[in-house]
């Protein structure tokens, strides 16, 4: 073999080497892409999935009196800015649709024994920012936050003063001075023990929509056996 043949096949070796590498990188540029794209998308629908799991089981149970409610504020529930609470055990499986007024509207009505002490747990899944609360607290409540460190909770006492938290809704019981802030995409627990049986209402008085007001959505009734 001369020094130009060798040189040759030099450079073709080079030529296909080089090919292999450049495959091997878009290859591995893509593969990387994507994955990143999935994680994107379970981050972006993970609340949606956890809401959605964690209702299907829930459909068939029984409307009983039980010790603890369970609510999700849940935004956009009844189509394009009804945002509405709505109880995990009376969901049918259908998203109802608020603005064309068709089917019945979902029952969010809750019924408690009065003397027991009943644990309410809110899961706001709503991200809007859409009031500042101020108040004195009358009723206790926490609030746990999911954070990059973990889940931080922040207790609130009886008589301390709310200043300017950043909230989405209440859960407001106007006959009872029942006035809790729900801060977006938070869980919000407090207990109540009702002593007068009765029916209340309860609902929610940040402007957050046509739901505010609407049975089924950000208005809901509490029977007390
Ligand atoms: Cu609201």
């Amino acid at each position: 073999m001369n020094d130009r043949v060798l040189l040759s096949v030099l450079i073709l070796t080079l030529i296909v080497a080089g090919a292999s590498l450049t495959q091997t990188f878009i290859l591995t540029a893509a593969v990387s892409d994507q994955s990143s794209h999935i994680d994107q998308l379970a981050a972006q629908f993970g609340d949606l999935a956890g809401i959605v799991s964690s209702l299907v089981p829930k459909q068939n149970e029984a409307t009983t009196q039980s010790n603890a409610v369970y609510l999700y504020v849940v935004p956009d529930f009844g189509g394009s800015t009804y945002d509405a609470f709505v109880l995990a055990q009376s969901f049918s499986g259908n998203a109802p649709n608020a603005s064309s007024r068709s089917g019945t509207p979902p029952n969010n009505n809750i019924t408690v024994t009065h003397g027991v002490p009943i644990k309410f747990v809110i899961s706001n899944i709503d991200t809007a920012i859409l009031q500042n609360f101020t108040s004195q607290v009358s009723t206790p409540f926490t609030i746990y936050n999911d954070t990059a460190a973990g889940q931080v909770a922040v207790q609130y006492t009886q008589g301390e003063t709310v200043s300017n938290l950043a909230i989405s809704h209440t859960f407001t019981v106007p006959d009872l001075q029942i006035d809790i802030p729900i801060p977006p995409d938070t869980m919000v627990v407090f207990n109540y023990t009702f002593n007068t049986p009765g029916v209340y209402s309860y609902l929610c008085t940040t402007p957050c929509g046509p739901g505010m007001g609407l049975s089924g959505y950000m208005l809901g009734y509490i029977t007390v056996t």
